[in-house]
């Protein structure tokens, strides 16, 4: 792959060279051979690093994303009694702050999975369940991850509604925050928000804004969904709510993030995305969003600066991107 001249049809005008991008859903399969690091690979301070039974788990999920490919059936995990069981603290300590902490979106599809997919605390929930779900609900898939994917990667996957998943938990030294996603932090934070109409399209928008940009503004799609998706208030009747997974997933930020220590800026792509972050520490400052309809008309918006002499449109029937000769 990498930056081939695939979109302009008069090649000697291109001022610079489009990178590659997914054009159909099945193209998604490339990336698990780009990979930043792979998923079985623990920093030295990582707590699961010393954990040889832990670092085992970790292959072990990392191989069975490595090999998952576009149309096969997400793989089943038989989990082991201490995995249900950080699962269970985790699952228990959150779903008392969610009545409270949570935006109305959030608490409105809760208890769907708990009907639907096995969400309990003694049990982690199947990919596979809450992909077909999320399906049914808006078009939203998961897709297993193997490790880090670039951000550039990440977020083409959102073109197409997909959302790229890891499957392993966090280990259960340290439940209630890891500055890793983990399982819960897929399952508990983003598929219940993915359920959500409004919420699956504003993440599309970044996804379709994304496809071809310079790397510059890919870093700033990629900074304005780590203030959103990953860690993004909003305010609903009055008060300030989480709908970030981050926030979502870790009792202890969210219980930080509603406090009065954090500062609270109003979410605009200009300035949001060019704010830098910490990713293993709760946030200093987060962004608040009016509501998902508000904040994805600011991406659409946003996305009309990006320098590009094409336009994309997301086509359902074929689960493609049809390229448009118009930005
Ligand atoms: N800090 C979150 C948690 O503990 O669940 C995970 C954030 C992943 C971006
Ligand atoms: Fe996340």
């Amino acid at each position: 792959v990498g930056y081939l001249n695939i979109i302009s049809r008069n090649y000697k005008d291109n001022r610079y060279a489009v990178p590659w991008f997914p054009r159909r859903i099945r193209d998604l399969d490339r990336f698990a051979n780009q990979i930043l690091s792979y998923g079985a690979e623990l920093d030295s301070d990582h707590p699961g690093f010393t954990d040889p039974e832990y670092r085992a788990r970790r292959k072990y999920f990392a191989d069975i994303a490595y090999n998952y490919k576009y149309g096969q059936p997400l793989p089943h995990v038989d989990y082991t009694e201490q995995e249900i069981a950080t699962w269970g603290a985790v699952f228990r300590k959150l779903t008392e702050l969610y009545p409270t902490h949570a935006c109305k979106e959030h608490n409105h599809v809760f208890p769907l999975l708990i009907e639907n997919c096995g969400y309990r605390e003694n049990n982690i929930p199947q990919l596979e369940d809450v992909s077909n779900f999320l399906k049914d609900c808006t078009g939203f898939t998961l897709r297993p991850v193997a490790g880090l994917l670039s951000s550039r990667d990440f977020l083409a996957g959102l073109a197409f509604r997909v959302f790229h998943s890891t499957q392993y938990i966090r280990h259960h030294s340290r439940p209630l925050y890891t500055p890793e996603p983990d399982v819960c932090h897929e399952l508990l934070g983003h598929a219940p928000l993915f359920a959500d109409p409004a919420f699956a399209q504003f993440s599309q928008e970044i996804g379709l804004a994304s496809l071809g940009a310079p790397d510059d503004y890919i870093e700033k799609l990629a900074t304005c969904f780590w203030f959103t998706v990953e860690f993004g208030l909003c305010r609903q009747e009055g008060k300030l709510k989480a709908f970030g997974a981050g926030l979502l997933s870790s009792f202890g930020e969210l219980q930080y993030c509603l406090s009065d220590q954090p500062e609270l800026r109003e979410f605009d792509p200009d300035t949001t995305g060019d704010t830098k972050y910490p990713i293993t520490e709760y946030q200093p400052v987060y962004f608040v969003a009016n509501s998902f309809e508000d904040a994805k008309e600011r991406m659409i918006k946003f996305a009309q600066k990006i320098p590009r002499d094409f336009g994309v449109r997301y086509n359902p029937y074929t689960q493609s991107v049809d390229i448009l000769d118009s930005p």
